[in-house]
């Protein structure tokens, strides 16, 4: 890991400055041989100076460059970044020339990934790294910013050094087994703290699929029979005329998408064909969609006409989507009533013009979802896949050493374990970690980040 690696940290394409990082042993030697200023090896850390990148003789471009040196870096290595004018062309040639001293072109999270190995950030943090970048709303950016600050590492560590107490005692009770029965007073006193533990990952899993809705967006599909407004709908949400409305029944045909952001929250919206009976092939085919998306669908909008009658078509959709979470809407409020609602239970009557109802539908939304308050969000909302499917490793050996104390087993079995439980929690944090895990994870990361 001794070599220094140098690419290029700001988005490729015209613009008003560009960066190009070096991190690494030789990143000032480098920088010296192709900067015509101070020598950089005189000059105080954290501080920037103005000169020009040249090669050879040849005057290259007018750059300021900041010298970083270790360990209070982000990669805790001497750092240099060169910012120089924003073209393609010039970024490049100060690249090659670089690369021309010896420096390595830096892979894709190369430097967060030194950051990790060099000990200054632990995985949850470079997770958080990416989730701060490819962050869309205020709420992504809120819960990658606790992320960024150590709470899910803090979170995890803590959970760890209680199971580590668990292991002690029960290390205790193997190296000291004359005490007569020492073994079950121990698995005794274990249970509670097993049993509390168990209790609050159970909580954080409660809360990954809110979680995953408010990191991924909430996958909200439109349903309804033709005409009732549907298309409508999704353009009011949209605040866009992205679907196009017409008073023929079965206008729209294939799916429609579009995103929205409701204070914080992105909805990824869906307009499907409306269902009936299919006429021709097109239709068929836009309805079995349909019933695809709603199979993946996080939450359903099923959308009712207030002027015309509740039949056949309309109780259908209804039991299709009764065990998915659903919203139903009663539509065209302004229209004289036909319909009968006897048969719907929690609906919401508006009209699709009307923009305080539909602000009434996100509110609405939000709360049907559970993502109501992002004030209340702290590190526990963890949307992470890879964090999500350790807890429920971890969760599933507590359980089972909760088992194994409710049938007396012998403690060297209940602490297996509770050791395996620890070593899970470790994966997260990356303290228990591999080589193919830490490459796959690192290569998702945008270049020179
Ligand atoms: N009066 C009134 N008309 C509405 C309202 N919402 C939609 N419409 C009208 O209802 C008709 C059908 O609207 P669409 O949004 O195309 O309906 P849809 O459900 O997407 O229809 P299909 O795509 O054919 O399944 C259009 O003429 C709209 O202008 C409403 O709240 N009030
Ligand atoms: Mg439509």
């Amino acid at each position: 890991m001794n070599d220094t690696i140098a690419m290029i940290s700001t988005p490729i394409g015209s613009g008003g400055i560009s960066i190009i990082r070096v991190s690494g042993e030789k990143a000032l030697d480098f920088t010296n041989e192709i900067y015509k200023g101070k020598d950089l090896y005189k000059v105080a850390t954290h501080t920037i100076h103005y000169g020009h990148i040249v090669d050879e003789n040849e005057v290259i471009d007018e750059v300021l460059v900041s010298v970083m040196r270790a360990p209070k870096t982000y990669t805790r290595e001497d750092i240099v970044e060169i910012s120089c004018h924003g073209g393609v062309f010039v970024t490049n040639k100060i690249l090659e020339l670089l690369l021309l001293k010896g420096a390595r072109l830096a892979e894709p999270g190369e430097f967060t990934k030194r950051a990790f190995l060099n000990g200054r950030i632990d995985l949850t943090q470079a997770e958080a790294v990416m989730d701060l970048i490819e962050a869309k709303t205020k709420t992504n950016l809120k819960i990658a910013n606790l992320g960024l600050r150590g709470d899910i590492k803090k979170l995890i560590d803590d959970f760890r050094s209680r199971l580590l107490v668990c292991m002690a005692k029960i290390e205790v009770n193997i190296d000291y087994p004359e005490y007569e029965d020492e073994e079950q007073i121990t698995t005794e006193l274990l249970k509670p703290s097993m049993e509390k533990m168990n209790e609050e990952l159970q909580k954080i899993l409660n809360r990954c699929e809110t979680s995953q809705m408010i990191k991924e967006g909430i996958k909200t599909v439109i349903i309804g029979k033709p005409n009732v407004g549907k298309s409508s709908l999704l353009n009011a949400l949209l605040r866009e005329e992205k679907a196009i409305v017409t008073d023929i029944a079965g206008t729209t045909r294939d799916i429609v998408e579009g995103k929205s952001n409701i204070g914080g929250i992105i909805l990824n919206l869906i307009d499907t064909a409306g269902m009936r009976d299919a006429g021709d092939v097109v239709e068929r085919i836009g309805i079995q969609k349909t019933k695809e998306a709603i199979n993946k669908a996080d939450l359903i909008i099923l959308v009712f006409d207030n002027s015309t009658t509740f039949d056949d078509y309309d109780r259908k959709l209804l039991t299709l989507t009764a065990d998915k979470r659903r919203i139903i809407v009663v539509n065209k409020e302004d229209l004289q009533a036909k319909i009968d609602v006897s048969e719907i239970k929690d609906y919401i009557l508006l009209s699709s013009f009307n923009e305080k109802d539909i602000e009434k539908l996100e509110s609405k939304i939000k709360q049907e979802c559970q993502v109501g308050n992002i004030n209340e969000m702290d590190a526990s909302y963890i949307g992470n896949a890879r964090q999500i499917s350790k807890i429920k490793q971890a969760k599933k050996a507590i359980e089972d050493s909760l088992e194994a104390i409710k049938e007396n087993m012998p403690i060297d079995i209940v602490s297996i374990d509770i050791t395996s439980a620890w070593h899970y929690l470790g994966e997260i944090t990356g303290e228990e970690t591999n080589e193919e895990l830490i490459k796959e994870l690192f290569s998702k990361f945008c270049l020179g980040k």
